[in-house]
């Protein structure tokens, strides 16, 4: 399929793709693909009051019907899987897989969020007084903003819409300036779904803002919007987090990684290999989980770079359309020159570099790398820092306790993992004195969760939740209720004020 075929099928017309005032560019080429209108930070006001309205409405609807307008959207998403996975492809770069599996992601939450609308479950406290009870109800919160990046441009706001839906609350997108596209065609996607689910759903129930800071000012400082789900780097979480705190919202962010894996004398080397793979270079190291650092037992260090090594020289990179390329562009030039920068403090810090290379031959016109493997003498600075590309520190420990101080010792606490056959060693890396992430593993990757966990992590990736468990709380109010069935009015802690 041709560009034009692939935004033709996500039903995009041209005056939606041409005229505006940001363009678009596919990282597969670099090309400007569109230029999309953006929303004036002045129609912001109208976009947030017809969120309250909807509110108003969508929350006297019962949990259970809110979960068939998410229901239909799954459906929706199912018959639409192949051209957004492809439209994910080129606005973001993604291999064919990865954008299927990103509409997967998708379709998944869906179906937990459906189930999740018969689930809100609340409980019953035993009350101290006699005739009393005590009950806890979970109740709509009001518009939720959701901000997204360019990496998982659909799938963390489907994350955030099936839940907030069902949780009775109307969404309010501002995607990445870099992937209007897919965005404007999953809103389309969610209008069939509203347009199926019929008159219950109010109008303005799910919207979609396209725009920059202003934009997403608007959304961050509004009183109006209780809930502000960001994800992106953690210098835009310093700015909206407090923001959002200033007028007492909530927000729940999700911000940089720097995601570890431990490999202990005992691993499965081959399965770690692969593992180590695909989370260090797959989306060319631009998910938020992907693998940053490799913390490696002294005795097999030598034996297990040899091998990544010969892995990465084997790795096809290029057009990520292309059948056997598992290696794609980077989002912009930007980001291959912070990658380079990365790369060469990585070395005045003592690194020795394999690869990283700027690749120019054989690939389109993007901003293309050879992944890098870095060996480094300790964790300095650089390694510290997240740098979304696929760059991979060495390091290498002696004893466990070590290797789990080097994994916590990042300002980033989203994911992580340990490759070992010890049950000790692994029921350790998972206990309080283990890892300090969101995410821990084991004999699996950091990257490339399910949406049946809650997802996120602490320290300065932000220390919201979101997608399964019961992140859908985040969506709610919680209320108590204490129940006075007696005659007689105790108060509580035994305190007698008689009048
Ligand atoms: C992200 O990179 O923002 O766990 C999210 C994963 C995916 C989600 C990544 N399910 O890698």
């Amino acid at each position: 399929m041709t560009h034009q075929d692939i935004l033709k099928a996500c039903g995009l017309t041209s005056a939606e793709l041409s005229d505006g005032t940001l363009a678009v560019r596919s990282p597969i080429d670099g090309a400007e693909i569109a230029r999309v209108h953006e929303t004036s930070a002045d129609d912001m006001q109208s976009v947030i009051a017809r969120s309250v309205a909807a509110f108003k409405a969508w929350r006297d609807v019962p949990a259970p019907r809110r979960g068939e307008l998410v229901r239909l959207l799954g459906e929706e998403l199912r018959a639409a899987k192949t051209e957004l996975g492809a439209l994910v492809t080129l606005e973001a770069g993604k291999i064919t897989s990865e954008g299927l599996g990103e509409v997967q992601e998708m379709i998944d939450i869906c179906d937990f969020a459906v189930g999740l609308s018969r689930q809100l479950y609340g409980l019953t406290i035993a009350s101290e007084r006699p005739g009393h009870k005590m009950t806890e109800t979970w109740h709509p919160m009001g518009p939720c903003g959701v901000i997204s990046a360019f990496n998982f441009p659909v799938a963390v706001w489907s994350w955030n819409a099936a839940l907030a839906l069902v949780c009775g609350d109307p969404v309010i997108w501002k995607p990445s300036e870099k992937t209007p596209l897919t965005a404007i065609a999953t809103h389309k996607i969610m209008m069939r779904a509203i347009e199926r689910f019929g008159a219950d759903a109010p109008e303005g129930l799910c919207q979609l803002v396209i725009g920059g800071a202003a934009v997403g000012e608007a959304l961050v400082s509004s009183r109006d919007v209780p809930i502000i789900s960001a994800t992106g780097s953690t210098r835009m979480g310093h700015i909206v987090g407090p923001k959002v705190m200033a007028r007492f919202g909530r927000p729940i962010l999700e911000l940089g990684g720097n995601n570890a894996m431990i490999v202990a004398p005992s691993a499965d080397l081959d399965m770690a290999v692969r593992a180590i793979v695909f989370s260090a270079v797959g989306t060319a190291g631009q998910r938020c989980t992907s693998l940053r650092r490799l913390i490696v037992h002294r005795s097999i260090k030598d034996d297990l770079v040899a091998r990544l090594a010969k892995a990465y020289s084997s790795l096809k990179i290029g057009d990520p359309r292309e059948a056997g390329v598992l290696i794609g562009p980077l989002v912009d030039k930007g980001a291959l020159d912070a990658m380079q920068k990365a790369l060469s403090n990585a070395k005045v810090e003592g690194g020795k570099v394999h690869g990283g290379e700027v690749v120019t031959s054989g690939v389109p016109a993007g901003a293309y790398a050879a992944p890098a493997l870095v060996e480094m003498p300790t964790q300095s600075a650089t390694v510290k820092t997240e740098t979304f590309a696929p760059i991979l520190y060495v390091l290498t420990y002696d004893e466990l306790d070590e290797a789990i101080a080097l994994q916590n010792d990042v300002p980033q606490g989203l994911s992580s993992c340990i490759f070992t056959l010890n049950i000790r060693e692994a029921e350790t890396f998972l206990s309080a004195s283990g890892s300090d992430c969101g995410i821990a593993n084991v004999n699996i990757g950091p990257s490339g969760a399910e949406i049946g966990g809650a997802f996120g992590g602490e320290k300065e990736t932000g220390g919201g939740r979101e997608s399964g468990s019961d992140a859908w709380k985040g969506y709610m109010r919680r209320q108590t209720s204490t129940i006075n069935y007696s005659s007689k009015l105790p108060l509580a802690q035994g305190v007698k004020f008689d009048i």
